[in-house]
């Protein structure tokens, strides 16, 4: 194609003022986070100019040449000139980036206390004094210390904040920090909804997609150390030599990163791939054939993290199988990665079908019992509440019950439940949530983020992991806001003190735009669209209602499933009488697995807090809330309130329009459209459906269905997506 001088400058023009226009993301949202415009502020500009005029960068390794890749390729975009870099000392430098090791005595004694602090993966940021000129500092024990420095500075230049006096010590609360993908060898993504996997397995070890670096540079920005590559409903053939070359191509991509990789295990591959009879975690051959895949696996991977394995668990083999236990099963993984320094990790998502009184109750049951038993390199991953990822549940009654286990919070990104990548829902609001609440476990102040982080119970090692909503979608996640659910994640995983409102804040200006006003506005957004969802699909402690299989759309009435624990009718029992789960000492008893301080309030529909009233009580459609409403008109009003939510996060969103490209405002209006039109379609599904047992007119201020019952009854998605 020829184009005209005149039209190469149009579009010149035109490139040039998109960029003007929106801070970072170009691409369609491929940059994440981690675009970088230059900044047009002169103050700022210079201010930053003078303290990078001359870097100091000491020493060479994989992670530290990362370091200093990223802050050559950081500053150069955000001031228009890249910085110039020296590996030796010198007076004219303006900033310094060294270990601890390479600075002198004087500054080391200075600092020492800070050192302390920062461990081996935290980092120093400061302004200081060397012979009367001032110096920006960023300093770190180990190597990827200094990795996290540099990209925690490019973020507060990226937000323009003054480093005049800069005073950084910061360091990550828990050790692992990890997503979990679910991800198949065939590049589905199990409850994936932003395309295929990014793995493509046919063409490693050879090919390495550059997205694999692009995908450890945006983790490593957050600070997320670990990734499980494969599905926890696993296929052994990963652990086949020709699987663990590509696994160790990867490796080797994201090694500069600090992320170390690892599998989950399918339990019974001794049969599957070993040739043996049984998986029996007992027998001499299935653990020496363990043992044997260690080895295998550290040879070609001399960092593997370790296994995560989900065993007896809706159809998944485990030592059950054979009459074991979980901790046979545990120990046996964990005894063959020891060697290596290998870890274990172990779910607790078990529920039973033959166990038919609360499947809330049954992880619990199964595990705790088990405290002090697993060897110490065997951590148990717990979700977050005690059912499945709901928009919203109370905490999972086992934090805090294990004082000899690690625990590892698992939160799923993925939007199973949540709308999938068309509903915008900020989740480190729910995370947070869960994050601060009191178990009541050793006193009061604790917290389940001091059972995660480990300080509560003085844990060795400890984890948080999240069901990656990553696939390989242009924007990596589908929904543009999705991508601060990842960002999210990862910041309360490096620190789960952090609030949603810092998260989103911080988020927003990386993303989208540094405009104040723009971000008090669509942070209403994203911190309101939380209590949004619950509303419009499950308000008032009401879970579980979604479609079957696919968990796409509304579904309450379903009751025919094989389990009965799968079937939405399970969870809310509505009959003429009421709605509800008693899971009080008259019902199934679940609140008993929790501190007292805490069943005491769940126990009773007086004090229990309104949004768990339906999760811990069956109550009458005329029982009375606090409020003076009855339940019926309570549950109408809520679900009427989730639509008005995503109405005003529509009306909210309109004052966007000014500050960013008109594609990104375009896109997520045609989003939230899809998200108004599903609140609708749950609001009235459910009504109508519980309508059938209340008898009750549908009060004032909730609008009347367009369809009736049987026509959401009707609705069949064969090809929803995340199957
Ligand atoms: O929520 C359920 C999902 C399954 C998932 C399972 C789990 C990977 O619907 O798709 O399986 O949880 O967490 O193991």
């Amino acid at each position: 194609m020829n184009i005209s001088a005149a039209q190469a400058k149009l579009f010149y023009i035109i490139g040039f003022l998109l960029v003007l226009n929106s801070n970072a993301q170009s691409l369609g949202g491929y940059d994440l986070w981690l675009g970088y415009s230059k900044i047009e502020d002169p103050a700022i500009l210079s201010e930053y100019q003078k303290h990078t005029k001359s870097i100091f960068f000491d020493n060479h390794s994989p992670v530290l040449d990362t370091a200093r890749k990223e802050l050559m390729r950081g500053i150069g975009r955000l001031l228009g000139q890249p910085p110039i870099m020296h590996d030796s000392l010198s007076l004219l430098n303006t900033m310094w980036v060294s270990k601890k090791m390479n600075l002198g005595k004087d500054m080391v004694s200075a600092l020492e206390a800070d050192f302390e602090r920062i461990g081996s993966e935290g980092f120093i940021i400061k302004s200081v004094t060397v012979n009367n000129k001032s110096i920006l500092l960023i300093t770190a024990n180990e190597d990827l210390g200094i990795l996290y420095g540099v990209f925690n500075l490019l973020q507060l230049m990226k937000m323009h904040k003054s480093l005049e006096g800069i005073n950084i010590v910061d360091a990550p609360k828990i050790q692992l920090r990890m997503l979990n993908h679910w991800d198949n060898l065939d590049r589905t993504v199990e409850r994936g909804y932003a395309g295929f996997s990014l793995w493509n397995w046919q063409k490693l070890p050879e090919y390495k997609d550059p997205r694999y670096v692009d995908y450890a540079r945006a983790n490593a920005s957050i600070g997320i150390n670990a990734t499980v590559l494969t599905n926890v409903n696993a296929n052994a053939l990963v652990l086949t030599s020709a699987y663990l070359e590509k696994v160790a191509a990867l490796a080797e991509v994201f090694r500069p990163y600090g992320i170390k990789v690892y599998l989950t295990a399918r339990f019974s591959a001794p049969i599957e791939i070993g040739g043996l009879n049984t998986a029996d975690p007992l027998n001499k051959d299935v653990i020496e054939w363990w043992k044997e895949r260690a080895e295998l696996i550290y040879k070609v991977i001399p960092d593997f993290g370790g296994f995560l394995v989900k065993a007896n668990s809706e159809g998944q083999p485990g030592p059950q199988n054979y009459g074991r236990s979980h901790v046979d099963g545990a120990n046996m993984l964990a005894n063959a990665l020891r060697p290596f320094n290998g870890i274990v990790i172990w779910r607790a998502f078990v529920y039973s079908e033959e166990d038919a009184t609360d499947r809330a109750k049954q992880a619990f049951k199964e595990f705790v019992p088990y405290d002090g038993k697993f060897l110490d390199n065997v951590l148990v991953q717990v979700k977050n509440g005690p059912i499945d990822f709901q928009p919203r549940e109370p905490f999972h009654p086992m934090f805090g019950t294990m004082p000899n286990t690690p625990l590892v919070m698992e939160f799923q990104i993925t939007q199973e439940y949540l709308g999938f990548s068309s509903h915008l829902v900020f989740l480190p609001k729910l995370f947070e949530e869960v994050l601060d609440a009191e178990t009541y476990r050793k006193g009061k102040n604790a917290t389940v983020a001091k059972v995660i982080d480990g300080s509560l119970f003085n844990k060795k090692i400890s984890g948080m992991a999240g069901v990656a909503n990553i696939g390989n979608d242009l924007n990596w996640t589908g929904h543009p806001f999705a991508q601060g659910n990842w960002y999210g994640y990862g910041r309360l995983a490096w620190n789960p003190y952090l609030s949603s409102e810092t998260v989103a804040e911080e988020w927003l200006r990386l993303t989208y735009s540094n405009n104040s006003e723009f971000v008090e506005a669509v942070k209403k957004i994203m911190i309101i669209s939380r209590e949004a969802v619950v509303n419009y699909m499950t308000p008032l402690g009401l879970h579980h209602l979604m479609d079957t299989g696919h968990h796409y759309g509304p579904g309450p009435w379903v009751s025919d499933l094989s389990r009965p624990e799968w079937n939405p009718t399970y969870y809310h029992k509505a009959d003429k009488e009421g709605i509800g789960f008693d899971r009080t000492p008259s019902g199934s008893n679940a609140t008993s697995q929790y501190a007292s301080e805490i069943a005491k309030i769940f126990n009773y529909p007086e004090t229990c807090p309104e949004e768990y009233l339906l999760w811990f009580h069956h109550l009458p459609w005329d029982y009375k809330l606090k409020n003076g409403a009855i339940l019926w008109d309570a549950i109408a009003l809520k679900y009427q309130e989730g639509v008005y939510g995503v109405e005003e996060m529509i009306r909210i969103w309109e004052q966007a329009r000014t500050y960013i490209s008109v594609d990104q405002f375009n896109e997520v209006r045609m989003l939230l459209e899809i998200q108004l039109k599903e609140a609708k379609w749950w609001r009235n599904a459910c009504l109508l459906y519980f309508q059938t047992f209340s008898g009750r007119e549908l009060p004032p201020g909730v609008e009347l269905p367009d369809e009736n019952l049987e026509f959401y009854q009707s609705l069949k998605f064969p090809y929803a997506p995340g199957n």
